[in-house]
């Protein structure tokens, strides 16, 4: 079949919204590391609709691990297929805005000239959690972390996102090309903060004359959010009956999505709010409330609903009992403990929360969310107990989505098969946890994990207590059982 590409591109059918720019224009002015679903729904989006306005913000897309992305996206000149739906409908639209793609464990060396490249003024960054190369609980550069290692040993060619910011940057410096702006779209606190202190920290560790050009990078902080799951055969066969041409790599999303954006680029931007972005002096109350009151609902319901037989969110939100108990999460031990955003509809932001989970034409893995547990769980999760533990409040709901992910990071579900835990801290956890079958035990072993809990958490009576008790009760009754408790629940 043929394939989506600039030359197919007038002949689709006429109700497929596609570029309304010159690509052939299009020049690169944004390196975007970490090239998967995410990005390519989200920033790739924003960046698409605005392009007509100025055309030297097209991406260049890096794949910092595997191949696959460039394979598809090179014969098709770089567009891509964005598939909006939920249970009402769904459209399709073609995206222009990548028009560039490389592999950087193949070529590091071209990543980094592009990087270092006058006409690249933003590097922006989905590399999830894990890719900060940090300790997740302080938020510290890992300095024993082996891609850190290997970086510091090999700064031409450089494994980590952190490797290659601060080797770009040193071009740059000697080059006496000013820095670009580093935007970090991850889902974690500050991360523009939390990025600027690994980046810092390598840059000491690498070269101390790196250090003031490093102190004057701009990494203004964001708050993304858009679900998108995982493309599947089925998705990429109906868009292209649709398209009447194969598309190797669409994506598939929902119609709601959110960009706050801390207004930081010294070298200029692309007018992403003509797309609806939103420019604030400060996005970290959004970030908490965003980390805390979506993320942290959608860890506990890919933990719970894993183990209790779940495929996907929406099947996990159809549970009896899992809507109240994600609602009362929400409510009742969340909400409290965020911070006041003047004129914000919180309700009416949870209920928008209700709504997408329960979309049900996504299907959102509960797998797929599940993965690298041990990165997510302390923005998500465990900074809200915190705060509770702090104001003497309950926190039976989260402590019950901690103790679901002790069971499933254990690596054993309720018919005792394995599940395929992807984690970097898997492997640890697995010999951590092997042949324990006592949950006082088990919470014992997983909570010497510092890196995960920090040393408060860890050592805390009560908060052990708690989990152990959690635990007890998915063992002895199961995952469904406690969902189902939740039923009645009402506050
Ligand atoms: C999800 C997020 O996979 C996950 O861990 O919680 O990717 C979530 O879908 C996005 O943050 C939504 O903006």
């Amino acid at each position: 079949m043929t394939r989506l590409s600039n030359g197919t591109l007038p002949h689709l059918p006429e109700t497929i919204a596609r570029p309304d720019y010159d690509r052939g224009e299009v020049t690169v002015g944004i390196v975007h590391l970490g090239i998967g679903a995410f990005h390519r729904a989200h920033q790739a989006v924003f960046t698409d609709e605005v392009l007509a306005r100025d055309p030297s913000w097209g991406i260049c897309g890096v794949s910092l691990r595997s191949a696959d992305t460039r394979d598809a996206l090179q014969p098709q000149d770089g567009l891509y297929t964005l598939k909006v739906q939920d249970g009402l409908g769904e459209t399709l639209r073609i995206i222009g805005s990548v028009v560039e793609t490389l592999v950087a464990p193949e070529d590091p060396q071209a990543v980094l000239v592009r990087m270092a490249d006058p006409a690249t003024r933003i590097v922006s960054l989905t590399v999830t959690e894990k890719g900060y190369c940090h300790n997740p609980a302080t938020g510290a550069l890992d300095d024993t972390h082996p891609d850190v290692l290997h970086d510091l040993q090999n700064p031409g060619k450089p494994r980590s996102a952190i490797g290659f910011i601060v080797e770009a940057l040193a071009l740059r410096q000697a080059a006496g090309i000013e820095a670009f702006t580093l935007l970090s779209c991850d889902n974690l606190p500050s991360n523009g903060d939390v990025l600027k202190r690994v980046v810092s920290r390598f840059a000491d560790l690498r070269d101390p004359g790196l250090a003031a050009f490093v102190a004057g990078v701009a990494c203004p902080s964001t708050m993304i959010d858009r679900i998108v799951p995982a493309t599947a055969e089925s998705d990429r066969a109906a868009i292209a009956v649709a398209l009447g041409v194969e598309d190797a790599w669409p994506v598939v999303t929902e119609p709601f999505r959110q960009w706050v954006i801390e207004d930081d680029f010294p070298l200029g931007r692309p007018q992403w709010e003509a797309a609806g972005a939103v420019f604030v002096p400060e996005v970290s109350a959004f970030e908490t409330m965003k980390l805390r009151l979506l993320n942290g609902s959608h860890s506990t319901l890919a933990y719970l609903g894993y183990l209790a037989g779940a495929e996907t969110v929406a099947q996990a939100m159809a549970l009896p009992g899992m809507q109240p108990l994600i609602e009362g999460l929400m409510r009742d031990e969340v909400s409290p403990t965020l911070p006041a955003l003047a004129g914000f509809d919180l309700p009416a932001y949870r209920d928008a929360l209700i709504a997408r989970f329960n979309n049900p034409s996504l299907r959102h893995r509960t797998w797929q969310i599940a993965m690298d547990g041990s990165q997510k769980l302390p923005q998500r999760l465990l900074a809200t107990i915190r705060d509770r533990m702090r104001a003497g409040a309950s926190y039976d709901r989260l402590v019950l989505g901690v103790a679901a992910w002790m069971v499933y990071a254990r690596g054993l579900d309720e018919a005792r098969q394995a599940i395929d835990v992807r984690d970097p801290l898997a492997g640890r956890i697995a010999a951590m946890t092997q042949g324990l079958y006592d949950p006082e035990e088990i919470v014992a072993a997983l909570l010497s994990l510092t890196d995960v809990f920090g040393g408060d958490l860890s050592g805390d009576a009560g908060f052990k207590a708690k989990l152990v008790d959690a635990l007890s009760r998915l063992f002895s009754t199961g995952a469904m059982a406690e969902i189902s408790a939740w039923r009645e629940a009402r506050g």
